[in-house]
């Protein structure tokens, strides 16, 4: 699942460099804060699977707040870097409160990308890093485990450094935040507040830099945002004076015990459950622009599917059931008049044996003549043409889906590569087609060997037929054919060859014929829909979308989607859940 949300946010990140619509830019910004606030609370599940779980607590807020003064409170010393200027914070910083740097193994694993340094080490030229740092001293104030001084998330600078922000806020088992009596009702303390109600961290707010008399009023407007941003029981509310002599905040003597008395809310076995409940909660907003793409992609295959079956329909009717074209048939014909030997031809015929029978290796060596025949055939070329006419229509229809469907920059897209694939799209097709034509042979053949077996059965046709002029004639025809001397389709047209096909045809063998000229036709339109329009065609066109450019599309495939969405219904972590 971390792989499938840092994928997705990957994803993300790349369509929204790309994105030129200002409303879709801070939707899917959004999308992403909430994918980073996600993987580190996958990754906040792994720590605290991995090893003992310390505690963790951030304090949380807006610039200027008081959150650094607020930490040295906590922590009893000057720690954590305070300053009257804006964004001076800009890394986690973590202190450890009667706990060794040493016990806090795994956070490193926890940070990922981001690295550890001495605090005196941050700079602020980079933003991937956080320090941890052993605090010498006690207030008393604070249960032992790490407090997180953090960065703001209000500031101009603090896009830069919101990564950080985010990270140390799933980190926190639990959260301390501060805002003044300024900056209580900004939109982006609440957004926050809102962002992390699902990661269900037992909550305090400081009410920082009060002047006497102004608390009632502040707390009930405190109350109010946080019923519009959470769902959640409005939380203790501490309120801090101004202390113009100290510059620091002074915690009230009656709340010495609170956050001791807030981390036994920390529910470390509920992780795994509320982690699903995250993700839950999200995924069809965070995959709304995967299932759109998936749902087009299923389009584009009706689409592509219909093309194909009118393309088939066109070559039944011009080809397989059009009288004057189908000539593949006759070409069995020629195949049995070989067989039959007729008298006076046997000694030139021997010479072509080698031609007309037909072992599938040969047909490279057999070279030009059968080449010929492929060459002079009217199916391959109706065949080409249709694969051209398909590849129009297709376009055509693009077209009208990149006007009318909301996803019209993906159609737009296929469109393109599909122009810029159609040349190669019909060259394969075309030499799938002559392959097809000539393999397809052995089936001409095995049709004509039907037939003269079962001519042998009634040799007087057999010998009537041997004895007529027409297929002396029609022999001749066919060696012409074999020789080059004459196209495949004149077969269809030759008089001595229909002549022979109706003597055949009134014969005794004549139902027989009509069967297996049916029989060819059937597994001929079998053999070219699977060869031809499944596998050349249909398989190419279906691929083609994996050609748009990773710049503007997610291309995570249906596959990937159901991997990651089947561990999401997973019952994890089954009996912890008990
Ligand atoms: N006098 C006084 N100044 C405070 C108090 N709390 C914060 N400040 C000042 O407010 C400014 C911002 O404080 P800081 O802790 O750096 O805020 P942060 O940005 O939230 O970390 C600093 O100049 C602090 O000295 C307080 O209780 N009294
Ligand atoms: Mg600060």
């Amino acid at each position: 699942m971390l792989e499938f949300i840092q994928l997705l946010k990957q994803r993300y990140q790349a369509v929204l460099a790309q994105q030129g619509n200002e409303n879709v830019k801070t939707s899917y910004q959004q999308r992403i804060d909430q994918l980073i606030l996600a993987e580190a609370f996958i990754r906040k599940g792994q720590l605290i699977e991995a090893s003992q779980p310390l505690l963790h607590m951030a304090v949380v807020g807006p610039t200027q707040a008081g959150k650094s003064s607020l930490s040295n409170v906590l922590l009893n010393s000057s720690a954590a870097g305070v300053s009257p200027l804006a964004g001076y914070t800009i890394h986690p910083q973590g202190f450890c409160n009667g706990i060794s740097v040493a016990d806090c193994t795994g956070l490193q694993r926890y940070f990922g990308r981001f690295q550890q340094l001495q605090q005196t080490q941050l700079s602020k030229d980079r933003h991937d890093c956080y320090s941890l740092t052993q605090n010498p001293t006690d207030s008393g104030l604070l249960p032992y485990g790490v407090l997180w001084d953090t960065p703001d998330f209000d500031s101009i600078d603090s896009a830069t450094y919101r990564e950080g922000v985010i990270r140390s806020i799933a980190l926190a088992d639990m959260v301390i935040l501060v805002v003044s009596k300024e900056k209580y009702a900004d939109q982006s303390v609440w957004d926050i507040m809102a962002a992390v109600e699902e990661l269900h961290q037992p909550t305090i707010i400081c009410l920082n830099k009060l002047v006497e008399g102004s608390e009632s009023i502040i707390i009930q407007s405190l109350q109010e945002k946080w019923r519009q941003a959470r769902t959640d029981e409005f939380p203790e509310v501490v309120s801090l004076y101004y202390q113009k002599p100290g510059g620091l905040p002074v915690w009230p003597e009656s709340r010495q015990q609170l956050l001791k008395q807030l981390a036994n809310h920390v529910k470390h076995d509920k992780h795994p459950r509320f982690e699903q409940e995250l993700l839950k909660r999200h995924w069809q907003t965070w995959l709304a622009p995967v299932f759109a793409e998936h749902q087009a992609l299923n389009d584009w295959a009706e689409l592509v599917d219909l093309m194909l079956k009118q393309a088939m329909e066109s070559y039944q009717r011009d080809y397989l059931n059009h009288p004057h074209h189908y000539e593949t048939f006759q070409l069995a014909m020629t195949e049995l008049l070989n067989l039959m030997e007729i008298p006076g031809l046997a000694r030139i015929l021997a010479g072509t044996r080698k031609i007309l029978t037909w072992p599938v290796r040969q047909i490279m060596k057999l070279g030009r003549k059968r080449l010929h025949i492929a060459d002079s055939s009217y199916e391959i070329a109706l065949l080409n043409q249709i694969a051209e006419h398909t590849l129009i229509q297709l376009a055509d229809k693009l077209m009208d889906k990149a006007d009318q469907s909301q996803q019209g920059q993906w159609w737009r897209q296929v469109n393109s590569v599909l122009r810029s694939q159609r040349p190669d799209l019909l060259q394969d097709f075309g030499l799938a087609a002559k392959n097809y034509h000539l393999s397809f042979q052995q089936d001409v053949d095995s049709a004509a060997h039907r037939l003269y077996y079962k001519l042998q059965e009634q040799p007087v046709v057999l010998n009537s037929l041997r004895a007529t002029r027409a297929t002396a004639d029609a022999a001749v025809i066919a060696l012409t054919l074999q020789m080059g001397g004459i196209g495949l389709h004149d077969l269809v047209i030759a008089p001595a060859m229909l002549t022979l096909t109706s003597l055949l045809a009134e014969s005794a063998v004549g139902s027989h014929m009509h069967k297996v000229e049916t029989e060819l036709k059937q597994n001929q339109f079998n053999t070219v829909k699977q060869v031809l329009f499944v596998d050349s065609l249909r398989n190419k066109l279906l691929q083609l979308p994996e050609q748009l450019s990773m710049a503007t599309h997610f291309n995570i495939s249906p596959d990937q989607l159901r991997a990651a969405e089947s561990q999401l219904t997973e019952k994890r972590h089954g009996l912890r859940l008990l």
